[in-house]
């Protein structure tokens, strides 16, 4: 085995352990992704606020003039935007951060900045803070909760790492790096697309910049726990299964799960790596579901640490067709959503920001909603459990990635174990979901199975699919099929269809007919039609409301003859910013297939769709 590269995040590094060792045991497999979890309930310092910022698009401070990088090779760990090279060794000034504009973080550099609104390069950011751990012996990590796309990270002129993926945490131990006046995080963010990266070039989303979400220090015990699972096991509806991992130097210990609320305290003893499988009875609990997200308090305690948080309990299977929450059919009245805060513009950012998305998809009267196609903030998750709405969660595999590159599979399997890492213990999590409208090809199979079965082995518990397409049949264009070879190995059979908007005109809907031999639940992952909110029109009339709510209509009915629909998430709950879509004065760089428009307003189809999920609501 490699030794572990200096520039891997430590999740990295415990991935790819996994991904070599193979190990046997499932709760071997089940820790070993690895993450810093529930890192806001832990004593930390903010570095959210204003970061000074050098934009640098030709990364002068990370190539030397024959384009050599300053930060590889054994003696050098630094780059040269570097606070170290004090400006007084030399007459020659050329950079500084203390002269240079700022930038708020958390936040994308494209809406705080007009001339960096299409930028995709790199950009430095420098923090400077004072800290000092409250205990001797405890240890100190930065956070970053995410940096579109690559970050590489310096402190106090040494180079911590490096992280590659830009919608997952990562994090480094800083306890041996930092002292107690004048550090000074140096972070050169870079979001250029590459070919092979997930994503790849081509995307129908706004490729948002910069340290995007919360960046904290987090302050732990030398000993601390670094990653628990209390869930309840597939299955059982009284059966908790999970783990708890400690780090540090006394791995053996003696703790505890406790959930007051239930009279329920179980001791567990954590082996010479740290960890301790759990399975116990829960209590007399309420199962969490959309109409009683009941929460808990659960608290996780060893002789060196302790953390506490609100976990919901439920079970989620399928069966046949249907899908079952709690051992009870459910259908899924479902949207789609990106990450975007449209009234600000930029990013969704904060737990504010997730509840007015969230709080748009209520009152549509939705139960599910389809994060797409990367990984949101976790409060989205933190906030949903509370709100009671179930989410399909996804990382950015998305269109046509280098299915024959190892490092692109490398790439995705770490954003896909970050994201089950951070989740794992949110009752809203239903879904994984590895990819999103992939051509069918044999080494893409491969490559998704692939990440199928991590996600199979990280979290036994959720159910795993891919948003697939479907096909005409070459003899009849009104017979679609759904013919993907991955729907063998995903849960549902879940897709994508454009019909009346990409494919004919709305009126082909009362004529199609589908073939779905498959007898999992169907679940339609995207339907939709651009809608310029407040165009008014004729129905045939593409880009008004009058179009978008026609096409709603006639795919409602077209969809509710599938006997095994069990739930449908259009596309999409708000109109979001995507550079591919140029049409003057009515795209203007907006996809326009939200049900609401950029403004906050309700179109047409909003109420078509209101009124479909009211009928469902009313059915047993
Ligand atoms: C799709 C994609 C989605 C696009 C959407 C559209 O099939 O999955 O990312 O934004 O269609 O609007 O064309």
């Amino acid at each position: 085995m490699d030794p572990p590269n200096e520039h891997e995040t430590p999740n990295n590094v415990k991935l790819r352990i996994l991904a070599l060792a193979l190990l046997p045991l499932a709760l071997a497999r089940l820790e070993a992704a690895g993450s810093l979890i529930n890192a806001y309930s832990r004593q930390s310092l903010s570095l959210n606020g204003k970061w000074n910022v050098i934009v640098d698009p030709y990364e002068t401070g990370f190539y030397d003039y024959r384009y050599q990088p300053y930060d590889q090779g054994p003696d050098s760990t630094a780059a040269f935007f570097m606070d170290h090279r004090p400006a007084d060794k030399s007459e020659l000034v050329e950079y500084s951060f203390d002269r240079s504009p700022t930038l708020m973080v958390p936040g994308d550099w494209n809406s705080q900045a007009e001339k960096l609104f299409y930028y995709e390069g790199s950009v430095w950011y420098r923090r400077l803070f004072d800290i000092r751990a409250s205990r001797p012996g405890n240890r100190l990590f930065v956070y970053f909760g995410a940096a579109n796309y690559e970050a590489d990270v310096y402190l106090n002129g040494k180079k911590l790492g490096r992280h590659v993926g830009g919608f997952t945490p990562f994090f480094f131990e800083i306890t041996n790096a930092v002292k107690p006046v004048g550090n000074s995080l140096i972070v050169k963010v870079d979001n250029k697309r590459h070919r092979e990266g997930v994503p790849t070039l081509n995307t129908d989303w706004w490729n948002y910049g910069g340290l995007t979400r919360d960046v904290m220090i987090l302050e732990v015990p030398g000993t601390f726990i670094t990653d628990y699972c209390v869930q309840l096991q597939k299955g059982s509806l009284d059966r908790v299964a999970g783990f708890v991992r400690l780090d540090g130097v006394r791995r053996e210990q003696k703790g505890r799960v406790e959930i007051p609320e239930l009279g329920t305290s179980v001791e567990f003893t954590t082996d010479s790596d740290g960890v301790a499988r759990l399975d116990f009875a829960l209590g007399k609990a309420q199962l969490w579901s959309p109409e009683n997200p009941r929460l808990y308090d659960v608290a996780i305690s060893c002789e060196t640490d302790h953390v506490s948080e609100r976990i919901g309990f439920r079970t989620i299977e399928v069966r046949g067709a249907d899908i079952l929450l709690n051992g009870r059919p459910i259908f899924l009245r479902g949207i789609c959503l990106h990450e975007e805060n449209p009234l600000r513009g930029g990013r969704a950012r904060s737990a504010e920001d997730s509840r007015l998305l969230l709080g748009w998809a209520r009152e549509l009267n939705c139960n599910f909603l389809r994060l797409a196609h990367y990984p949101h903030n976790e409060s989205m998750a933190r906030i949903a459990d509370e709100m009671g709405l179930l989410l399909w969660e996804e990382i950015p595999v998305y269109w046509t990635i280098q299915w024959d590159n190892p490092a692109t599979l490398d790439n995705a399997k770490t954003q896909l174990g970050e994201l089950i890492g951070r989740d794992r213990n949110r009752a809203s999590v239903i879904f994984w979901s590895v990819a999103n409208e992939t051509p069918v090809s044999g080494p893409r199979t491969d490559f998704l199975r692939q990440l199928i079965g991590l996600a199979r082995d990280l979290d036994p518990t959720r159910l795993v699919s891919s948003a697939m397409e479907v096909h005409a049949d070459p003899s009849d264009a009104r017979t679609l099929m759904v013919d993907d070879p991955l729907n063998e190995a995903t849960d549902v059979t879940s897709f994508n269809e454009y019909i009346g908007w990409y494919v004919g005109q709305p009126d082909l809907c009362a004529q199609v007919k589908w073939v779905i031999k498959s007898p999992k639940p169907v679940l339609i992952t995207e339907f939709g039609a651009d809608a310029l909110q407040g165009l008014h029109g004729d129905a045939a009339a593409r880009f008004t409301e009058e179009f978008q709510e026609d096409l709603y209509r006639k795919n409602l009915q077209m969809l509710s003859k599938i006997p095994q629909l069990r739930g449908i998430a259009p596309w999409i709950l708000v109109d979001f910013r995507s550079p591919k879509r140029t049409l003057p004065g009515i795209q203007d760089g907006w996809n326009r297939k939200g049900v609401i428009g950029e403004n906050g307003t309700k179109k047409k189809a909003f109420f078509v769709l209101k009124q479909f999920y009211d009928g469902k609501t009313a059915m047993p």
